[in-house]
């Protein structure tokens, strides 16, 4: 198909490298192309056989006689013998140079999107399906990132075995209070008061120190643990709220639920038995969902989130203007509040494009009936401007980071829930 040799070919170099010379220097990288799959499905296999071809023949001319080879149906790999760390970073950016111009033909123009993944050996490994695999779990995560050029790293390879370990000792944590919830506060812009917080959950590992949420989630989301953290969370939430409740202050709680949680009909009686043993009303707490959590099983999760807002429970849409939200979707949700994600926040000062963006959001949101919540607010002009636009709420550093809960009290304490930075107010 592309003219060139095959998986067997580059897993045969690998092999006779290091039976030769076990401790040579030498990197494999993989090349993929984030569009291809969608392109099999709209044009098909002819097109992007011809796709790969031309991406085939643009990576030999910058490879030279380096080994360029079809590592799949969709990912192309080059295997370097003798190349430092560096020679395969110079390679891989030539070869997203060589793919930055389109690919053409007739009446179409196909952006090739690569992304490049390197596996140096012998470091992280010298036998040729291993290294396959890892310098593909690198081009992987390179395919989500801003750099199209990823170098393995096994903290977050999802099939490292050590993962495994990693999960029971979460699972652990989770049953004998290896968890803890940071609360971070949500400014009311309009009374300029803390009205409510949201929980992150933290792990701090006995022998690893603090896992970053990001890396510990996934791993849950993965090993179908995720509803336990959930469960969890929930119920270290809606407790916190109960005990805000008994201390005189009204703070609703807002907590993080996942893609899988929604595919679960169990989850609207598992809180409504929550809110009743802590003796929490719904309104207190406002569950946050992504909008790609949403569309991945549309008709399911609505289900689940209608019974949430039938037992009044206020919803918020998470990370909002980043996914693939359609606003056809968004008019039969439940929900009531946006949360505009802070990619957009964050340059809100210097950024007129971001600002137009923030501001038709609010007003759209407003038009449809929701609260909108900026969140990643850093700067006291981003919150000014924030203000000058009508957004409902702000969160982020500015305000606070996430704080344990004695340090969240103390800080509300002694605003009594005003906040403490100078917000213009
Ligand atoms: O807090 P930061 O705190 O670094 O959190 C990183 C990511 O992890 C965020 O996207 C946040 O929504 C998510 N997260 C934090 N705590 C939880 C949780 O308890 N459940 C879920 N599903 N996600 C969480
Ligand atoms: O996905 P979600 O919106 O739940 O993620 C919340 C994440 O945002 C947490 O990781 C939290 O620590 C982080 N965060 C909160 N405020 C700020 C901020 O002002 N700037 C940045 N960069 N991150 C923030
Ligand atoms: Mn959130």
């Amino acid at each position: 198909m592309t003219g060139l040799p095959n998986r067997a070919c580059t897993e045969a170099a690998i092999r006779d490298r290091f039976a030769s010379r076990p401790d040579t220097r030498s990197a494999l990288l993989v090349l993929g192309l984030e569009r291809l799959p969608e392109i099999i499905k709209t044009l098909g296999h002819v097109v992007s056989d011809r796709l790969m071809r031309e991406a085939g023949a643009r990576v030999q001319a910058v490879a030279g006689d380096t080994l360029v080879a079809r590592a799949t149906d969709t990912q192309l790999s080059v295997f370097m013998p003798d190349a430092a760390l560096g020679d395969a970073r110079k390679l891989a950016q030539a070869v997203v140079e060589a793919l930055s111009d389109p690919y053409r033909e007739a009446d179409l123009t196909l952006d090739f999107a690569p992304a490049v993944g390197i596996a140096p050996a012998p470091e992280h490994g010298t036998d040729a399906g291993v290294l396959l695999r890892r310098a593909e779990v690198a081009m992987i995560g390179a395919l989500r990132a801003v750099d199209p050029i990823a170098l393995y790293d096994p903290v977050t390879d999802p099939h490292r075995p050590e993962r495994l370990s990693l999960m029971g000792e979460l699972r652990h944590a989770l049953e004998f209070g290896g968890l803890q919830l940071h609360y971070q506060p949500k400014l009311n812009l309009q009374e300029d008061r803390i009205d409510s917080a949201e929980g992150l959950t933290r792990w701090v590992h006995p022998v690893l120190g603090p896992v970053p949420p990001d890396a510990f989630i996934a791993l849950a989301e993965e090993t179908g643990n995720i509803r336990r953290v959930t469960r969890w969370a929930l119920d270290a939430g809606i407790a916190q709220a109960s005990r805000w409740k008994a201390e005189g202050r009204a703070l609703r709680v807002c907590i993080n639920i996942s893609a899988r949680d929604l595919e679960d009909a169990d989850l609207p009686r598992r809180i409504a038995a929550l809110l009743q043993a802590h003796g929490v009303a719904p309104a207190q707490i406002a569950p946050e969902i992504t909008e790609s959590a949403i569309m991945g099983k549309p008709d399911a999760a609505i289900a689940v989130l209608r019974r949430l807002a039938d037992q009044g429970i206020d919803l918020a849409i998470d990370d909002f203007g980043v996914g693939h939200s359609s606003f056809a979707y968004l008019r039969r949700l439940p929900v009531r509040e946006l949360k505009i994600d802070k990619t957009f926040i964050t340059h809100l000062a210097h950024s007129r494009e971001d600002r137009i963006i923030v501001g038709s959001i609010v007003e759209l949101g407003h038009h449809l009936g929701y609260r909108v919540t900026a969140e990643g607010v850093e700067d006291a002009a981003a919150l000014a401007l924030l203000r000058e636009i009508g957004c409902d709420h702000a969160q982020g550093f500015l305000i606070s980071r996430p704080l344990p809960v004695e340090e969240f009290a103390r800080s509300i304490q002694d605003g009594h829930g005003r906040p403490l930075v100078e917000t213009g107010h």
